[in-house]
């Protein structure tokens, strides 16, 4: 019968309550008033008096337990600092392995896309470290194309779940996209165990629009986005699942921050919903159901499919951080690696 109410007041945490009793317990507790806590009545007489102890004391205990667990649930709903959310990050200094990982932090090579052949170690010899070049440190480049792919393993490097995921990619890229990026798509990170349109994650820059469009795109598993095969010729741009940046502000001499965001995946549901964000701000929102159907042992961050530019501080995490987390991490002075070192 007794019911409690906790709110936390300001950043200092503070921790506030509203007390409901049954009217026939009020004359016997501790109640709120003004500034502080005060009996509102009192009775005379040695029985009350042992009740009123009595009760005082049950009374006190439930409710520092509920206070307890509901400052719990209260706190339990804060969002986990940054670096406790961090589940990869690689950000070149000195060599291409991750400088963190809950995975396998070793880079792969393989021949092709379908990685059959992957294994640990750094096989493309056009893709080098740029020393003191990176946004922070040193940085990839990617001098031109290969068919040989580089990629992390996806396992734990990536929080994926089959029922309700929710996660943030973050990167930065530096390029002239007139001047370097060759004709075809190119895929600067490409994230799936199967292939680019079932269930699958990308940054790529399309190739007919000029300017060329930056594009995140967030593939569902072929059977569900595109249940009827139709052609990619054929659906209409405005139906493709993609967030397009038509005019990116990429430039050879600055390092541009790309973030996409996505949650309640893998639900069912339709308040799925993916967000990407451009130099710290949001740029587009993708809303509806999303199923990637992955086998994790299988699934690959692939990095520079098609691509010739710089990369730098790639950093995955297991929730969608919010506007405001993306604009702390965009502003981090010396990048995400202070988080853990
Ligand atoms: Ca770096």
């Amino acid at each position: 019968m007794l019911a409690v109410r906790l709110r936390r007041n300001g950043s200092a945490g503070a921790i506030s309550a509203d007390l409901a009793v049954p009217r026939s317990h009020a004359h016997t507790i501790l109640a709120k008033g003004g500034t502080g806590y005060k009996r509102p009545r009192q009775f005379s007489g040695f029985l009350p008096f042992v009740c009123e102890v009595a009760m005082r004391g049950l009374l006190m205990s439930g409710c520092l337990v509920a206070a307890g667990l509901t400052a719990g649930m209260a706190f339990a709903a804060e969002p986990a600092p940054l670096r406790e959310s961090l589940t990869l990050h690689a950000d070149f200094d000195g060599g291409f392995d991750a400088g963190f990982a809950r995975g396998d932090k070793r880079i792969h090579t393989a021949t092709t896309l379908m990685r059959t052949d992957g294994q640990p170690g750094q096989r493309r010899p056009e893709v080098v470290l740029v020393p003191n070049g990176g946004r922070h440190g040193d940085s990839l480049r990617f001098q031109k194309t290969s068919p040989l792919v580089i990629y992390y393993p996806a396992a734990r490097n990536i929080d994926w779940r089959p029922d309700d995921w929710s996660g943030t990619l973050s990167l930065w890229l530096k390029l002239s996209v007139p001047d370097e990026l060759p004709p075809d798509y190119a895929d600067p990170i490409q994230i799936t165990d199967k292939k680019w349109d079932d269930a699958s994650f990308f940054f790529d820059f399309s190739k007919d629009e000029r300017p060329r469009h930056f594009r995140f795109g967030v593939f569902s598993d072929f059977k569900v986005w595109n249940p009827a095969n139709t052609p990619w010729e054929k659906i209409a741009v405005k139906d493709r699942p993609m967030i397009v940046h038509e005019n990116p502000p990429f430039q050879k001499t600055r390092w541009t921050h790309l973030v996409a965001t996505w949650s309640h995946y893998n639900t069912g549901r339709p308040d799925a919903e993916a967000r990407m964000y451009v130099d710290g701000q949001l740029h587009g929102t993708l809303k509806g159901k999303q199923t990637l159907s992955w086998d994790p042992d299988k699934t690959a961050i692939m990095l520079g499919i098609a691509y010739v530019g710089e990369f730098d501080e790639l950093s995955l995490f297991d929730r969608a951080l919010s506007a405001e987390e993306v604009r702390q991490l965009h502003e981090l002075p010396t990048g995400v690696g202070a988080l853990y070192r």
